[in-house]
């Protein structure tokens, strides 16, 4: 078990004699890994540092709401710069970054920071911060910021906000915890405001991506031998209801509601023959050996892998092909 009160002190006195930081999110960002990028870029500037936020992907749509989120940069020019340290911010491995061969193009020395929740994190750099039992990395950057004793702001509350509400599913999922709403709750009083972050990253759905999900509803099929509910999208079903890979972001969470099946398993195919499975449960499996098994990870109640293939229909039976 890490001790994470000298970890922290340890990433204060980089970060306290870091000039030129640079902030990575994994690609296809989400809330956490964009809230904490902007929570940290806006916290490391008023402590006077020159600070590069970067990401492969641009911000989506739905978080252009975040403070700070126009310093996102997706330009790989960045890393023909200098820094003194790099800290990568929900990035359950390096590979995630989709950056790994631009980091070698960084021409100075460097301090490698990892700050991450996911339990399948290695603990990759320098100095690493992993902490699965925390709900998000948004949440593990409040612990820092309160045992740093930071100068809050209104903009650094609303992005670590938002990271917590949705990696929480609005508070909801099996990953939070008193700790997560406590966070929460001292976040609404340095000046977020949850209403609206729940409005603007929870209800936003589009007519092509509810259609899209019909269909993934209408084929859930129960396998009663493994207590496994499972559903699939396939790339007919994305072109045919106009809806990108993002709309089916969230399914898997959103079976949650099931009261049938102790693990829910959502398929997609998502082009260049590859299939991509969601894991969730509430149960006590830990889905990070099932997901292990096809070479993915995550965390123990919510896991994910990808396999190479295609998915065939017929008949009412599906199989990988
Ligand atoms: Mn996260």
């Amino acid at each position: 078990m890490q001790n994470h009160k000298l970890t922290s002190q340890a990433i204060y006195q980089q970060i306290d004699r870091a000039h030129k930081i640079l902030l990575i999110s994994h690609r296809n960002p989400d809330g956490d890994t964009l809230g904490s990028n902007f929570a940290m870029f806006n916290f490391l500037k008023n402590q006077g540092k020159e600070v590069t936020s970067f990401c492969v992907d641009p911000v989506p749509n739905y978080l252009n709401f975040l403070p700070d989120s126009h310093n996102l940069s997706n330009d790989h020019r960045v890393f023909t710069k200098t820094y003194d340290t790099v800290i990568t911010l929900d990035c359950s491995t390096i590979e995630l970054t989709a950056a790994e061969y631009l980091l070698q193009a960084i021409p100075s020395k460097y301090t490698f920071i990892n700050i991450d929740h996911h339990v399948s994190n290695p603990g990759y750099g320098d100095i690493s911060l992993v902490s699965p039992q925390t709900s998000s990395t948004a949440e593990l950057l409040h612990n820092l910021f309160m045992d740093w004793k930071i100068e809050w702001n209104e903009n650094i509350a609303t992005n670590l906000a938002c990271g917590v509400i949705t990696d929480t599913g609005g508070l909801k999922n099996p990953a939070t915890s008193y700790q997560s709403l406590s966070a929460t709750s001292d976040l609404v009083n340095k000046g977020a405001n949850i209403h609206k972050i729940m409005n603007v990253t929870l209800n936003q759905t589009s007519i092509n991506k509810l259609k899209l999900w019909g269909r993934a509803l209408e084929r859930l099929t129960k396998v009663e031998k493994y207590n496994l509910v499972y559903t699939f999208i396939t790339i007919k079903d994305f072109e045919e209801c106009q809806a990108d890979e993002d709309a089916s972001e969230g399914m898997s969470n959103f079976l949650h509601v099931l009261k049938e099946g102790e693990v829910i398993l959502v398929l997609r195919e998502v082009g260049n023959n590859t299939i991509k499975g969601s894991l969730r449960t509430t149960g006590k499996i830990d889905l990070t050996k099932i997901a292990g098994l096809f070479g993915g990870g995550g965390h123990r109640k919510a896991a994910g892998f990808s396999l190479s293939g295609k998915l065939d229909y017929d008949n009412n039976k599906l199989r990988i092909i």
